[in-house]
């Protein structure tokens, strides 16, 4: 056995903590404890933050909370691309490195602050021109490529509303999301590369555009090259709208409490919900957060790797390191491609020195072995981080000995889509940290554990994570659905912020999550609602009910599973099964594809005709099934168990 497996697995039966090295602490923008005791007044602490960022006008009052809707900052008027670009052309930043951006074949591109700034000024009076004012919609369909955040930083700049679509979303959630919005302009590319292969957007637009009446012009950036239909009239070029662009656009002067963006997330219905963020306490959070919890110094180069089509890339690829002043490295395409080593050559390339990534994606760096980073210096590295979904023990371990050799400090941060910010994570300079663990809420932010009565539960008991006061990047509503903002979030447990998530509190008041208590799946740190894989596979001729469940995997953490019932006459076969996995593809997209699908004679349900997804569960983790007193058929159980084995 090598030293390096032979020291991991000492390190995997440790229980001791890992305090963060005296001179990471030494260095760091938080090394001070009291910095809790001064979240605990939260108005004050968030008032202090928030006096860093650029104001046209100060705020009247830091919060107005009349449960359970907030408004920060109100008074107060800003701009976010004044905030992320204009600020450090006053200083010496305005020659650094804003994005570094490698494309998957291995093309590059450095924006400094100026040249960013100059591109979103220009698309910025694009988008005026094509008639988009203060609050108009606009969807963004692009892969990670630099047009993406100039993008959405144009829309920041005049106060359009920019809903991003991620790009493996298929043509029919494109248009599904466009809809629920009513977007007037759709900027998307010709193509994107992903694992060496083009995906086709505008194609996928060109199907969405088939029933959108809102959209009134498609904006289109080159990427790929491969010949794509231009529609006359509706679809202009990228390239040749900013040929003609003026330099400067004046920031529009935005309410604390104008909406910023519309990002869509799903939930325990069919439909995905259009979660909405505003200007100034978002701003104000995710810059805060960024500063404290990636420790971002001048000197960094710091990568995100998530897509920005989810909120993590929104909050802490785009808006949170632009806002304070990083240089953001940026990557197109598959971790994998052309080798499981990309990551570790990237880091070597740039020299970066804050990584922050999945847990799934850590797993598969597992599965391919240490020899891979192994061969590259990863030396520069000097914090790591993870988010998206429990990271076990094992690949905590994993990670902080072959990526970070047992120096970095991992922050393991803990939210959503919907609380805009991180709320729970540890502060790399101050906290001891614990594999698995992600450590405390923030400073200036009250979570706990509680039970269904909203009653805390006692130290190692599980319960549900809630949040107890407002905090400034909440989500505000949801999009043209008010009411299920107050049920879903608000109603659950009485007084505070219902989270979805279960968690435990240990005797040192550290916070681990235990996933989703909702019909919410967790598949590679990306959510998926059982109920919209559900309504996709009944939309298939072939079938007449579904049930969708999670299983446990072990580099996804979780995978879709599909118990189905056909429709009379239908024969099922294996052919079938493919073809619904595939007709999920279509209406949602990749990420959403069934790894099985099971046909059934029926469903186990409930006398009162709910079906009993814990059964399913069971059945399909091979546990020993828990009560099935209220099955209105208990026939159907043993059924199932066997057209489950007989497939699996
Ligand atoms: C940021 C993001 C949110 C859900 C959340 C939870 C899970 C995220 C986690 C985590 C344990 C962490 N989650 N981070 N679970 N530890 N560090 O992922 O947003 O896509 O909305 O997902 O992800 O279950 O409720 P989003």
């Amino acid at each position: 056995m090598n030293k390096d497996v032979r020291t991991f697995e000492a390190l995997l039966k440790e229980n001791r903590t890992f305090p963060p090295p005296p001179a990471f602490t030494a260095a760091a923008n938080v090394k001070d404890t009291g910095i809790y005791k001064e979240g605990e007044n939260i108005e004050e602490f968030w008032a202090r933050e928030a006096a860093k960022l650029h104001w046209f006008r100060p705020w009247d009052r830091v919060l107005e909370w009349e449960y359970p809707l907030a408004w920060w900052f109100n008074g107060g008027t800003l701009n976010v691309s004044y905030n992320c670009l204009d600020r450090h052309l006053e200083t010496w930043r305005r020659n650094k490195a804003a994005i570094i951006w490698e494309g998957e074949p291995g093309d590059s591109v450095v924006l400094t602050y100026r040249d960013l700034y100059r591109e979103v000024n220009k698309f910025a009076a694009v988008l005026r021109s094509l008639g988009i004012k203060r609050n108009d919609r606009v969807t963004i369909y692009l892969p990670m490529i630099p047009e993406l955040p100039i993008a959405m930083l144009a829309c920041t700049r005049i106060g359009a509303v920019h809903n991003v679509v991620f790009g493996g979303f298929s043509a029919a959630a494109l248009r599904e999301r466009i809809n629920d919005i009513g977007a007037k302009v759709l900027i998307t590319a010709d193509g994107g590369f992903r694992k060496g292969k083009i995906v086709a957007l505008k194609e996928n637009a060109d199907t969405a555009l088939a029933g959108t009446p809102t959209i009134e012009k498609v904006i289109v950036t080159k990427r790929t090259g491969q010949a794509v239909n231009m529609q006359r009239g509706r679809d202009l070029w990228w390239h040749e709208l900013m040929a003609a662009a003026p330099l400067y656009t004046p920031p529009e002067h935005m309410e604390a409490e104008d909406p910023l963006f519309i990002l869509h997330t799903s939930g325990t219905t069919g439909k995905p919900k259009g979660i909405v963020h505003t200007t100034g306490g978002y701003l104000v959070g995710v810059t805060t957060t960024s500063r404290y919890i990636f420790d971002l110094k001048d000197e960094d180069v710091y990568w995100c790797t998530a897509d920005i089509g989810w909120i993590t890339g929104h909050s802490y690829v785009v808006y949170g390191p632009l806002a304070n002043g990083a240089t953001v490295l940026m990557y197109e395409g598959s971790p994998d491609y052309p080798q499981p080593d990309r990551y570790w050559q990237i880091i070597e390339k740039y020299g970066v020195t804050i990584f922050y990534t999945a847990p799934t994606a850590i797993r598969s760096f597992m599965r391919s072995g240490p020899s891979y980073p192994a061969r590259h210096d990863l030396s520069s590295l000097r914090l790591l981080g993870t988010v998206g979904e429990p990271i076990n023990p094992e690949a905590w371990m994993w990670y902080y000995t072959y990526i970070g050799h047992r120096r970095c400090p991992i922050v393991d941060t803990w939210w959503q889509t919907e609380t805009g910010m991180i709320i729970i994570s540890p502060l790399p300079g101050l906290t001891p940290l614990k594999p698995g663990s992600a450590c405390r809420p923030f400073p200036g932010v009250e979570a706990a554990v509680v039970d269904d009565r909203g009653e805390p539960v006692p130290p190692g008991k599980g319960g549900y994570l809630v949040i107890k006061k407002p905090w400034p990047a909440m989500m505000r509503t949801i999009y043209n659905d008010p009411d299920r903002y107050v049920n879903q979030y608000w109603n659950r447990i009485p007084g505070y912020y219902f989270t979805g998530d279960g968690a435990r509190v240990d005797e040192d008041g550290y916070f681990w999550l235990l996933g989703r208590v909702d019909d919410v799946i967790n598949v590679s740190g990306h959510r998926i609602g059982t109920m919209e894989v559900e309504s996709a596979l009944v939309d298939h001729p072939a079938v007449a009910e579904a049930a969708v469940i999670s299983r446990e995997h072990e580099i996804k953490g979780q995978t879709i599973v599909a118990f189905v019932t056909v429709k009379d006459g239908i024969e099922t076969s294996p052919a079938l099964a493919q073809e619904l996995k595939e007709h999920v593809v279509q209406k949602i997209g990749a990420l959403a594809r069934p790894e099985a699908v099971y046909f059934t004679a029926e469903l186990p349900k409930t006398r009162s005709g709910k079906i009993m997804r814990r059964l399913l569960r069971d059945i399909a983790e091979g546990r020993a099934l828990g009560d099935t007193s209220t099955l209105a058929d208990p026939a159907t159980v043993a059924r199932l168990k066997a057209a489950y084995a007989e497939e699996a």
